[in-house]
C-alpha cells in the first residue's frame, strides 16, 4: 500500500484520521540537522549514568537524566496532537529508546493494549471508559533516516478496533529471563509475540501494511493497539535510532499498585518513579507527578538546551 495516501495534511482531518487508522503522522517536530545534533547529545549523556532513574539496560524513562528527552516529551506540537486525540490533561509515562543497527532483525509486528505482556501483571488501568479514545499514545520519533532499507515502522491501519493479541496469556519465552539473553532467539526484544496471537493460525497481512519513511526529526502518533511492526535493517552503515514517548490521559493508573516491575529481562524499581503533567490538570491524582528531572530541571520544553551543548 502507498504510505504518502496516509499523510493527512489540516487538523481536522487528522483526528477523524486517527480515528479511522489508529495512528497519524508524520509531523516535523525538528529540522534534520537539529535532530542530528539532539541525538548526539543524547548520545554523549548516555554515558553518564548517574543521575539514571532505572539502574539497568534496558534505558527507559531516560527523560529524567537527560535533558534534551526532559524537554522533548513537552514538545508543543506533540502536545498539540495529543491534546485534539486524548484531551487536555495528559501524563508521560515512559520513554524508551529504539536503536536498529545494520543487520538487526525488524521488530516483530505487536498490539498492545495495557503492558501486561511484559510480565503478566497490566501497566495500565483505566478508571473511565472512553469509548473510542484511547488509554495511551505512543510518539515515535526519529532523529536518523527511517526508510525500508534501515527499518522504518509499519502498521496495520485500523487494526487498533479489535485484539488479535492476549497480552494476558502465558508464554514460554520473554517473562523470566535476564537483559543478557534479550536479543537471542527472538523477534521481539526476548519476546516472541506471536505467542500472544489469539487465533495461532492468523496473520497479520502484510499487503495491508503503511510503512512510514521518515526524515531526522519527524514523528509519527500512534495507539499501541494499532498493529504495528518495523523492517529489519538491511542497510550496511545505516542506524536507525528513534525514542518512543508514551502519554496516558490522567484518568489512567500507571503501574497500579506495584512497587517494582521487570520487563525485557529488567528489573525497575519505582520508588523514585513518577510521571510527568505535561498538560492541563491532573484532577484524578490516581499516580505520582514529577516537576523536575533528577538534575532538578524543572520539565518543559526548552529549545535553548537543543541549541546550547552546555545547556
Ligand atoms: O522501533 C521499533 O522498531 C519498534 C517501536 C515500537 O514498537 C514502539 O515504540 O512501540
Amino acid at each position: 500500500m502507498n504510505s504518502s495516501a496516509y499523510i493527512a495534511h489540516d487538523l481536522g482531518s487528522q483526528t477523524s484520521f486517527f480515528d479511522e487508522n489508529g495512528f497519524v503522522g508524520p509531523f516535523k517536530l525538528y529540522e534534520p540537522e537539529e535532530a542530528k545534533e539532539i541525538l548526539s547529545r543524547i548520545r554523549m549523556r548516555n554515558i553518564d549514568r548517574s543521575h539514571i532513574l532505572f539502574d539497568n539496560d534496558v534505558n527507559y524513562d531516560r527523560h529524567f537524566d537527560i535533558p534534551e528527552l526532559s524537554s522533548h516529551i513537552c514538545h508543543p506540537e506533540i502536545i498539540n496532537q495529543l491534546k485534539n486525540i486524548i484531551g487536555e490533561d495528559v501524563l508521560c509515562w515512559r520513554t524508551e529508546f529504539f536503536p536498529k543497527f545494520p543487520g538487526s532483525s525488524g521488530t516483530e509486528w505487536h498490539q498492545v493494549a495495557n503492558y501486561q505482556y511484559a510480565n503478566g501483571t497490566p501497566m495500565l488501568e483505566p478508571t473511565r471508559s472512553t469509548a473510542n479514545v484511547p488509554i495511551d499514545l505512543t510518539v515515535w520519533t526519529v532523529f536518523t533516516e527511517a526508510t525500508k532499507e534501515n527499518g522504518c515502522m509499519k502498521f496495520l491501519p485500523g487494526s487498533h478496533k479489535k485484539l488479535y493479541y492476549d497480552e494476558s496469556k502465558k508464554v514460554s519465552q520473554g517473562r523470566d529471563q535476564k537483559y543478557k539473553s534479550i536479543e537471542e532467539n527472538t523477534l521481539f526484544f526476548g519476546y516472541n509475540f506471536s505467542q500472544f496471537k489469539i487465533d495461532p493460525d492468523w496473520e497479520p497481512d502484510e499487503e495491508e501494511a503503511v510503512a512510514l519513511e521518515m526524515k531526522p526529526g519527524e514523528c509519527v502518533i500512534f495507539t499501541a493497539r494499532c498493529i504495528h511492526a518495523s523492517y529489519p535493517n538491511t542497510s550496511k552503515r545505516s542506524t536507525r535510532f528513534a525514542i518512543s514517548s508514551r502519554y496516558v490521559p490522567t484518568h489512567v493508573k500507571v503501574y497500579p499498585n506495584q512497587s517494582s516491575f521487570t520487563a525485557h529481562g529488567g528489573e525497575f524499581d519505582l520508588k523514585d518513579y513518577g510521571t510527568v503533567l505535561v498538560s492541563g490538570k491532573d484532577e484524578y491524582k490516581h499516580n505520582v507527578v514529577k516537576s523536575h528531572n533528577n538534575l532538578n530541571q524543572p520539565f518543559s520544553f526548552n529549545p535553548m538546551s537543543l541549541k546550547n551543548a552546555n545547556a
